[in-house]
């Protein structure tokens, strides 16, 4: 058990990826974006206009806030963006009736027939634009400041994509794991039939040269097949946790880290930062954090670039998207983050460091972009932090 723990101490590991990419920024960039902006095409159910003036609207705000403006000047801003048809509201996968989970896996499933616009060098369908989008430069926002925001931006993208692309009206679904946390994957999450996402399967599975797992040959989504960084079936292994004696440090570990008790931990951080260093387990050696610990204890295209250590696309291909269990699991994430800016003094809270290799770096800005790789304009951190405004338009009830 012990070189998988070593595998697994997060910092440790983020901090050796983060290091090759420094030393040799060329290696693996076989996924590069097209040069010539001209030919970039725009997502058509985007409207990139009303986006960026939303971004000017929201860095106002901040200037208010901050008395560089006079009173009154972002309401004006704001008073000429679209509002919200609805706030809509997340709700967990289980609060799902069996029609809306049907709906929402057939609208998974149809993006892989949707095109892309573009946007990925790769494949040319809207499914994998996703997990292009979320490796390209992949070091830029996993464990540093603009993670929770990134990923907001993200999950929210995937959101209106299903809505627009394919038809899905529903509720956006989370999994809240802290239900499950003494069995993660008996959870019905995983195992409920026709609806679940199934387990890890049955059959062993070279994905590719050097990375290995087993074929997800069960639930909604078995025999699944993705192609970054290359084409494969849908891969996953929860040995990990099936291995780790519930009892002994490890299996208990494992669950603690995704328990009720570990939100609230996260919950009670002071800054954003500290919120931050606590969800993903930065400079904690014996946690991985609400965030960390489902990517790693399910494994397979699940496990970001760590999965690809021994391939030639390490460390540059954090597929994890590919899975599409990687979307509520995300929108959990984000619940917590709402959550957590619902404190006073938190909503518009932000800071730290953008340096994955170090965290004491203290230069995070609320005024800093966040890349989507032409999914949609580039946009502040600003724009990302009050989900019931315009354009994001959703909210939690817990
Ligand atoms: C998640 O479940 C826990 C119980 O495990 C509950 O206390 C919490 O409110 C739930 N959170 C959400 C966002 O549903
Ligand atoms: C599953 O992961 C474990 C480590 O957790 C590893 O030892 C094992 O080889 C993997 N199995 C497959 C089929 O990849
Ligand atoms: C990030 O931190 C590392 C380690 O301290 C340092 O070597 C590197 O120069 C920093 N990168 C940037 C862009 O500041
Ligand atoms: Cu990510």
């Amino acid at each position: 058990m012990a070189p998988v723990f070593s595998l697994l101490s997060t910092f440790t590991l983020f901090t050796a990826l983060a290091t090759s990419v420094v030393a040799n920024p060329s290696a693996g960039a076989n996924h590069v974006r097209r040069q010539d902006p001209s030919t970039e095409e725009l997502v058509p159910f985007l409207d990139y206009e009303a986006i960026k003036q939303a971004a000017d609207a929201a860095l106002t705000e901040d200037l208010e806030r901050r008395g560089l403006v006079e009173p009154g000047t972002a309401a004006k801003k704001r008073s000429l963006l679209p509002t919200c048809p609805r706030v809509s509201v997340r709700k967990e996968w289980r609060k799902l009736t069996k029609a809306e989970k049907r709906a929402y896996i057939k609208a998974t499933k149809c993006l892989q027939s949707k095109p892309d616009y573009g946007i990925s060098p790769i494949s040319d369908k809207m499914y994998d634009a996703f997990v292009y989008i979320h490796e390209n430069n992949w070091f830029g926002f996993h464990a540093t400041a603009s993670f929770p925001v990134w990923h907001r931006w993200f999950v929210w993208l995937r959101e209106v994509t299903l809505r627009e692309q394919c038809g899905y009206s529903g509720p956006t679904p989370y999994w809240n794991y802290t239900m499950d946390y003494k069995d993660l994957f008996a959870s019905p999450f995983f195992t409920e039939p026709e609806t679940g996402f199934g387990t890890h399967g049955t059959v062993p599975y070279e994905a590719m040269t050097g990375a290995t797992g087993y074929k997800v040959d069960n639930g909604a989504f078995a025999n699944l097949f993705v192609n970054l960084p290359e084409p494969h079936y849908l891969t996953r292994n929860f040995t990990l946790w099936k291995d780790s004696d519930p009892n002994q440090q490890y299996g208990k570990a494992f669950g603690n880290w995704v328990s009720p008790q570990q939100v609230q931990t996260t919950l009670a951080a002071q800054t954003f930062w500290d919120f931050e260093k606590v969800l993903d387990g930065i400079g904690a050696p014996m946690s991985l954090g609400v965030h960390n610990t489902v990517h790693f204890n399910n494994n397979g295209d699940w496990y970001g670039p760590g999965w690809l250590a021994n391939t030639k696309y390490f460390p540059f291909a954090s597929t994890a998207p590919n899975d599409p269990a990687f979307f509520p699991h995300h929108a959990y994430v984000d619940a917590v983050f709402w959550k957590w800016q619902q404190a006073p003094g938190h909503q518009y809270d932000y800071g730290g460091s953008t340096n994955i290799s170090d965290p004491t770096q203290n230069d995070a800005k609320i005024t800093d972009l966040l890349p989507f790789s032409g999914f949609g304009p580039d946009i502040p951190v600003a724009l990302t932090l009050r989900t019931e405004a315009f354009p994001l338009c959703y909210t939690y009830s817990f």
